[in-house]
């Protein structure tokens, strides 16, 4: 069985500079925008929770960003994208409004659903993303629907779903791409394979760190990428989406990453984490998508340090702002839980 690991785990090979050399300047300026947004507004998360200022459990993705951004360079606000419990970043690679998502965390009326949800149920119908959950594996099905429902509707629009390594162990997953492939559904399965489900790495639970042997399984066609590298994601996400718009059916996008926290909230997990080490986190940090693009576009002289400073010093100011407007902001009233939640009276 395929080990991809053994390859993945040569250094050179992951620290390699990105090649933008197809990709034109203003495209690369965006994706280094919104992959440093995501970062920073994962890293006021972090301090938010640390100080018990966010009440409920944060699942940062920080070292992933290149997935979700890579790929929404070729959706739609059309489409129906699914999350799951760690999803910061598939919402802001579709819609960066942070201020939203801290008010949403801290359960304000301003935030994305409407402060009833945390960041584990968050929902943006006008940029197609279509909810998180925190049911491992509980939107895939719910994915193959919404694009089943766009072939009937005769749209152009694909169903996109975000999963983990260790959500491909609950059975739905594979019910799924069977359902999706027999009904040659308009549908994109990513698979964030950061090779641990909470605390146990992937060489305890499987016998292969190769998940797309599952869409081999079903027919499906995939590609196999560097997640840390944001111009192979968005690369083979437009060949993949082109495919599955053009009626071919449903795709599979693996992408091999690494989330620089642990498990939930702030902490690195080396004490709880099975085979996770300091010099493994210390080893994927060095391969952070961020540092590689920048790094490529400053040799290539598509950024100068006084650009690179200026983005980072204006992010920072605007995610202070929009962090203390959500803290001054005001909870829902006692009568939104009937309202959003349970029912709304006619
Ligand atoms: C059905 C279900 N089983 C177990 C859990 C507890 N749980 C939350 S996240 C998680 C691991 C998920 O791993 P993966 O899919 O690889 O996503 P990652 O956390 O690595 O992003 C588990 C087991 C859950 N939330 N739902
Ligand atoms: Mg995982």
């Amino acid at each position: 069985m395929k080990n991809q690991l053994k390859e993945l785990s040569n250094p050179e090979k992951f620290q390699s500079p990105i090649d933008i050399s197809d990709v034109n300047v203003d495209v690369l300026m965006l994706m280094l925008e919104s992959m440093t947004t995501i970062r920073k507004t994962e890293q006021q998360l972090a301090l938010g929770r640390k100080s018990g200022l966010i009440g409920g459990p944060v699942h940062l993705g920080a070292g992933q960003e290149a997935i979700a951004v890579g790929i929404s360079q070729y959706l739609q606000c059309t489409d129906r994208v699914f999350g799951a419990h760690r999803s910061h970043s598939h919402l802001l690679a579709l819609n960066p409004d942070f201020y939203r998502l801290f008010a949403e965390v801290l359960g304000k009326e301003t935030g994305f659903s409407k402060g009833m949800g945390g960041s584990m149920h968050l929902f943006d119908q006008l940029s197609g993303f279509y909810g998180s959950v925190p049911i491992v594996a509980g939107t895939v099905s719910l994915a193959v629907g919404a694009a089943m429902a766009a072939k009937l509707q005769k749209t152009s629009d694909i169903g996109v779903v975000y999963i983990g390594d260790g959500a491909v162990e609950e059975g739905i997953v594979h019910e799924s791409f069977n359902l999706a492939k027999i009904q040659n559904a308009p549908m994109l399965f990513v698979i964030e394979n950061n090779l641990f489900a909470s605390h146990m790495h992937i060489s305890l639970r499987q016998p292969s760190d190769m998940i797309s042997r599952f869409a081999e399984a079903n027919d499906i066609p995939y590609e196999l990428v560097d997640g840390n590298d944001v111009v192979a994601v968005s690369q083979a996400a437009k060949r993949l989406v082109d495919d599955i718009r053009s009626g071919k059916g449903p795709r599979l996008l693996e992408l091999v990453t690494y989330r620089f926290y642990g498990h939930v909230d702030w902490r690195d997990d080396v004490d709880v984490g099975v085979k996770r080490s300091l010099d493994d986190i210390e080893n994927w940090k060095a391969r952070d998508p961020i540092v590689r693009l920048s790094k490529s576009m400053t040799e290539s002289g598509y950024l100068s340090k006084h650009q690179e400073s200026a983005l980072n010093q204006r992010l920072d100011k605007e995610i202070d702002k929009a962090w203390n407007r959500a803290m001054s902001d005001p909870y829902p009233s006692a009568d939104a839980t009937l309202k959003y939640v349970y029912s709304e009276e006619k």
